[in-house]
């Protein structure tokens, strides 16, 4: 049973800066910690604001960085894990019996900037870390530190549809809970979600922005949604290849490298390791909470009609004319 949230829902020990811009900012309530605040047009909890803050003002991209966006509970463990096996193939042969997914959680191996490096406000170091870097994040397009977009940097953008975010969203929101006396229940929450209210949210506005920047700008960034990835993973982890320039060549592809990576990032071999069965990350969620049930469509098991109906018209509305469509709602 989790005893204290995660740093990066802590309250304490904010930076005097952070402090002043919350008084500022408009604030409302949160699903786990009390209030999140809107900064930039997107709403954060306080710890997670001091650490976006810092990244904006102190991380430097480089030319060869590599940088998994996401939305909240969209397969984000899942991306860093497949990302992390291809980009390391060389270092890291797939067949290796130490491979280092074998024995650590892919947050610690793709750190997020904000979650991690800089929640505490400090310059973090980068001196281990080798080129190219493969780093994460969940912040908003407008809140991008300025070097990732002045740079060559390429970017990875992934979501989910929302029905099952939002799912996933609630039973790790009810997780983190397990320490509040409180808990919400699922309409509650949905009506927050569906008012934009969620961890970086408004949901829709952190998609859309990043699916027109990718319509804009292919070469630097790259979108894709769980659910392609769940249908045709073979072919998503060769698009992925080939758009960071590390494609598979043939004889990869008979020594079956596409297929080990696969097999060793899938749902099933992943939640059964030591590490994620048992583990722990620095911030204080216990690994195991990042593997629930992987599967599309578990929003059937907890939707009304009413909600479904209430969620797919707010799609309608969002993203008509986008040319965005969400598959599985
Ligand atoms: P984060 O944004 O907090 O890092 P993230 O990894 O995006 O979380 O979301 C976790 C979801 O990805 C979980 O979905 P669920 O609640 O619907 O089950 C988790 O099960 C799923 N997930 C994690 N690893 C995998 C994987 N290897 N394959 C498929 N789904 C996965």
């Amino acid at each position: 049973m989790t005893t204290s949230p995660p740093k990066y829902l802590q309250e304490d020990s904010l930076s005097e800066e952070c402090k002043k811009l919350l008084s500022i900012l408009p604030k409302e309530k949160g699903w786990v910690g009390s209030y999140i605040y809107n900064y930039q047009g997107c709403w954060t909890p306080p710890r997670l604001l001091q650490g976006v803050i810092a990244c904006q003002q102190q991380f430097q991209a480089e030319d060869s960085d590599v940088i998994l966006v996401t939305t909240p509970k969209s397969g984000t463990t899942w991306l860093k894990s497949l990302l992390f096996a291809l980009m390391n193939r060389v270092k890291h042969p797939m067949f290796e019996p130490n491979h280092p997914l074998l024995v650590n959680n892919p947050h610690v191996l793709v750190p997020f900037l904000e979650h991690t490096l800089y929640v505490d406000g400090q310059v973090p170091d980068f001196s281990t870390f080798t080129s190219p870097r493969l780093l994460a994040t969940h912040v908003p397009f407008a809140s991008l530190p300025k070097s990732i977009m002045d740079s060559r940097t390429k970017l990875i953008y992934l979501c989910r549809n929302p029905k099952d975010t939002f799912i996933s969203m609630w039973h790790f929101a009810n997780n983190l809970r397990l320490h509040h006396k409180d808990t919400n229940s699922i309409h509650e929450m949905f009506d927050l979600f569906c008012e934009g209210l969620s961890l970086y949210g408004p949901f829709w506005n952190h998609v859309l922005d990043y699916w027109k920047q990718s319509i804009e700008n292919p070469n630097k960034m790259f979108f894709l949604m769980y659910e392609e990835i769940k249908e045709k993973p073979k072919i998503q982890l060769k698009r992925l290849a080939e758009y960071l320039e590390c494609p598979f060549s043939m004889e990869e592809e008979n020594c079956g490298v596409l297929n080990e990576i696969l097999r060793m990032c899938s749902f099933e071999n992943l939640r059964n390791l030591e590490v994620n069965t048992n583990g722990k990350l620095s911030t204080g969620e216990g690994n195991k909470v990042f593997f629930r049930r992987g599967e599309i469509g578990d929003w059937r098991n907890y939707f009304t009609t009413e909600m479904s109906d209430k969620l797919n018209h707010i799609i309608e509305e969002k993203f008509q004319g986008s040319g965005l469509k969400f598959s599985y709602v």
